[in-house]
């Protein structure tokens, strides 16, 4: 639901396994007036969106359509799901070289058309192609978010609440950091409704383990993860749409924030119709506060490395 008059219109750029399931996942929660579907590969985005339009007697009002990059110019919001996908057995940093070509050539693009927009990023490794595409849009930082660890968050919520018998929503947990091997959980911080859990150490470690392992676990399984993402994407979405202020875990540029800056890591944020409007402090204890830079330090020697 747009707040003006304007109709409300989301660019979906690159429409491979998560960017599909993700203009789907919209579609079908009729969270937009528009959905315009960009990929390299052209054939791919128009067969989606007549596939999509012929749902459309079974669903709202939406436009649906395969855009060129003309079409962002009056997008509330840009999604990259553009780029490789993660093979079995590579880390999501491997994936960084083939995809910051990609993404040169996706931002000059939205640039040229779109200078008031929101842009999430979901391309892998997430924290970086966020950072990359800060560094070259120019825009305000606030209009630029990773999808980062909500994801993450999201799974480590299930596997709480599994084990807990209690339904995953109302379970409050964290995984902050890297959107990758150096994410940390937030033990200090994770209850149901107030309620401390008490797990061994080692049901903590088994289940920090699950919660990191879950995207190899899923691709061993059948090559690629889309639909938990997608309703991650979703999430973010609804919450700048409706200018929810909504307290989501995702990448944004971190600035003396225990120790951290100059860096993007998934941090509960509150995200509203101008992306995150802020960072929220946490009360984290020094256990986490040193993983929480060790994964900065990660994600910050690799930008050095590819120079950008
Ligand atoms: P996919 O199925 O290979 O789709 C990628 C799509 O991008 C293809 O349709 C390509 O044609 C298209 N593409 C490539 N280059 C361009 C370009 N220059 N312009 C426009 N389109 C282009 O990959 P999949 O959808 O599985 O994954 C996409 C990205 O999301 C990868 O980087 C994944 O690692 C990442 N994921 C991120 C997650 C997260 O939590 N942030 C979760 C899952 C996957």
């Amino acid at each position: 639901m747009p707040l003006t008059n304007k109709k409300s219109r989301i660019v979906v750029i690159g429409v491979g396994a998560v960017g599909s399931t993700t203009a789907y996942t919209l579609l079908l929660r009729e969270r937009m007036d528009e959905l315009v579907l960009i990929d390299a590969n052209q054939g791919k985005a128009i067969g989606d969106a007549l596939d999509m339009n012929h749902g459309l007697p079974f669903l709202g009002q939406s436009k649906v359509w395969a855009g060129t990059y003309e079409d962002c110019k009056d997008a509330d919001i840009i999604i990259i799901t553009a780029g490789a996908s993660q093979r079995e057995g590579e880390s999501r940093i491997d994936l960084l070289k083939r995809n910051v070509a990609v993404f040169e050539s996706i931002t000059t693009e939205v640039l040229k058309y779109n200078t008031d927009g929101i842009l999430i990023i979901a391309s892998n490794p997430v924290d970086i192609m966020s950072y990359f595409t800060w560094k070259k849009s120019g825009w305000p930082v606030n209009r630029i978010i990773g999808s980062g660890t909500l994801l993450d968050s999201a799974r480590f919520r299930y596997l709480i609440g599994e084990k807990l018998n209690i339904d995953s929503r109302s379970v409050h947990a964290h995984i902050i950091g890297e959107h990758g091997d150096s994410e940390l959980p937030l033990w200090s911080m994770t209850n149901v409704a107030g309620s401390t859990i008490n797990f061994t150490d080692e049901e903590k470690e088994n289940l920090y383990l699950d919660t990191k392992n879950a995207a190899y676990q899923i691709i061993k399984a059948k090559g690629a993860t889309f639909y938990g993402i997608a309703l991650a994407l979703d999430r973010i979405c609804t919450a700048i749409l409706h200018n929810e202020a909504a307290v989501l875990n995702v990448s944004t540029l971190l600035t003396d924030y225990h120790g951290v800056s100059d860096v993007f890591l998934g941090v509960p944020c509150v995200v509203d119709r101008n992306g995150v409007r802020e960072v929220l402090p946490l009360d984290i204890n020094e256990l986490e506060r040193t993983q929480l830079n060790q994964s900065a330090q990660k994600i910050k020697d690799i930008i050095s490395s590819v120079s950008m």
